[in-house]
């Protein structure tokens, strides 16, 4: 099984702030704020694994509808623009299981396929792509592990990573997209970009713009679950950087801010306190009341996505919606 997978590791591009850096300019802010791309440690991928399951989280499952709906109606419109095998690219590969969908239908059509998973998190993404080999013995797998715009530098520039003659998918699936701010967004597809070629394709899963009813258990199931995949970034300050928070003392709430169309996740003090955190050398003050504001989802109108595409080199060649519109899967196309 080993010569069919290739493992590569990379640290953070340099320039790239830490974890410790990031954890004090965002706790020295008015409001104060952490970053969610720290939330997927090895238990956090867990938890929000968990996540996915919720009866709340309509966002996987219905996304999953979608993609095995339509998949032979998405490599439709994908191979109509190429010759050749496809290599698939998958960005936040995590577990891979709808990129299942996409893995069965890509090897139903040619003999081989190339998978090239990015994720941050290395035991997930090597448990997923030793899984992943059992299960298909035409699959070939390079996985890598770094965070996104270091595994898209090094594809658009390592000679054993760039893309040849093949054409490419990339997949950026369950609305990941969402957690970037507009202009980072941007600054991500223009990434991806340079790592095709003209007519090659990115999948882009969105999560529409719905009623607050809807959207806000979502992220705020009665399970507790969400609470503790936002609580495990506390958890993450007290392991890695000597952090003394206490998680009683933290509420997790997650409200809809409508003027900017996003799920806000925040972790509210329940009482005024300070937390000294060793490593930082630092002890923050808490008010009673006063949140750290620790995620934003964003949630699109297909407009904003064809917008998107656009400004990024693509075009939108065609979205697949479910009946009740809640979510899109979308196909861009790069241009010239
Ligand atoms: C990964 N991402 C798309 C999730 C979302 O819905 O924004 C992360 C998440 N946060 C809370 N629940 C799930």
């Amino acid at each position: 099984m080993d010569d069919r997978l290739r493992f590569r590791r990379f640290e953070s591009a340099e320039g790239q702030s830490t974890f410790a850096q990031d954890v004090r300019r965002g706790l020295s802010s008015h409001p104060k704020h952490l970053s969610p791309k720290y939330f997927y440690d090895a238990l956090g991928s867990q938890l929000f694994e968990a996540i996915c399951h919720l009866p709340e989280y309509y966002l996987t499952k219905t996304e999953r509808r979608i993609l095995t709906d339509r998949r032979d109606a998405i490599l439709d419109v994908v191979d109509g623009h190429a010759d050749g095998e496809h290599r698939l690219i998958e960005l936040g590969s995590g577990s891979s299981t709808k990129t299942r969908l996409l893995i069965e239908a890509f090897l139903e059509r040619q003999d081989t396929l190339h998978y090239l998973p990015v994720d941050i998190s290395d035991s997930v993404l090597e448990r997923s792509a030793l899984e992943l080999l059992q299960d298909y013995p035409d699959l070939r797998i390079t996985a890598l592990a770094a965070d996104y715009t270091t595994a898209l530098g090094a594809l658009a520039r390592d000679d054993d990573l760039r893309t040849g003659e093949e054409p490419t998918l990339v997949t950026f699936l369950g609305s990941s997209i969402g957690n970037f701010e507009p202009p980072a967004s941007r600054t991500l597809l223009t990434h991806v970009r340079e790592v095709l070629k003209t007519g090659d394709s990115v999948l882009l899963g969105a999560d529409l713009k719905k009623s607050e009813q809807l959207l806000t258990p979502a992220y705020n199931d009665e399970l507790g679950v969400t609470a503790a995949f936002n609580l495990n970034l506390l958890v993450r300050i007290n392991r890695e950087l000597g952090g003394e928070f206490r998680l009683a003392d933290f509420e997790h709430r997650a409200i809809y801010n409508h003027e900017w169309g996003r799920i806000e996740m925040r972790l509210i003090s329940r009482r005024t306190h300070d937390v000294p955190i060793r490593e930082l050398d630092m002890t923050v003050r808490f008010e009673r009341g006063e949140y750290i504001h620790t995620e934003n989802s964003y949630k699109f109108d297909p407009e904003q996505i064809r917008d998107l595409a656009v400004a990024t080199g693509f075009g939108l060649k065609r979205s697949w919606f479910d009946e009740q519109q809640h979510f899109s899967v979308n196909l861009l196309c790069a241009g010239d």
